[in-house]
């Protein structure tokens, strides 16, 4: 078992979610809603409007998400569709939980401050100009930027 941040497509409501629900690909329970403990730019890049946590610390905004628990069969399937290491690199985030949600157990919901530690699908090996676009705080494929994720 190991803990993954999600912040783009995977989240709830949004077109990747289905993975997380997908019992055949493997088991995800949602613990919390979080976000993360630092500031990173969260763009929207490329020509399919893929949301990207740039590992850029500091600059632009805390980022939402869900903080979920995933058995080994999901987090290997995650990181070929998430283009490991090449697209994404899985690096670890230190977060803030927001609300502890029904799946988190009384050692989960311990976490000093409600500060706690997971994997995040996050990049170095971005376009020159990506620090540049704008900044997000909570990703939504719909949202007002109206750049709609496009399915490859
Ligand atoms: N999928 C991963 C990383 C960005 C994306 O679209 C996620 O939702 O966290």
């Amino acid at each position: 078992m190991a803990r993954l941040f999600v912040y783009g497509t995977l989240k709830g409501g949004q077109p990747n979610h289905y993975c997380m629900l997908d019992k055949s690909i493997g088991a995800a329970q949602l613990l919390a809603t979080a976000v993360t403990t630092e500031k990173f730019p969260l763009v929207i890049a490329g020509e399919y409007n893929i949301p990207f946590l740039l590992n850029l610390p500091g600059q632009g905004h805390r980022v939402h998400g869900e903080l979920y628990r995933v058995d080994e069969r999901l987090l290997n399937f995650l990181d070929v569709l998430e283009d490991i290491p090449a697209t994404y690199q899985r690096t670890l985030v230190m977060l803030t939980v927001e609300e502890w949600l029904g799946q988190a157990d009384h050692e989960e919901r311990s976490a000093a401050g409600g500060v706690t530690e997971a994997f995040v699908y996050s990049t170095t090996t971005y376009q020159l100009d990506w620090p540049s676009l704008p900044h997000y705080e909570s990703y939504d494929s719909r949202g007002h930027h109206g750049l709609e994720y496009i399915r490859k």
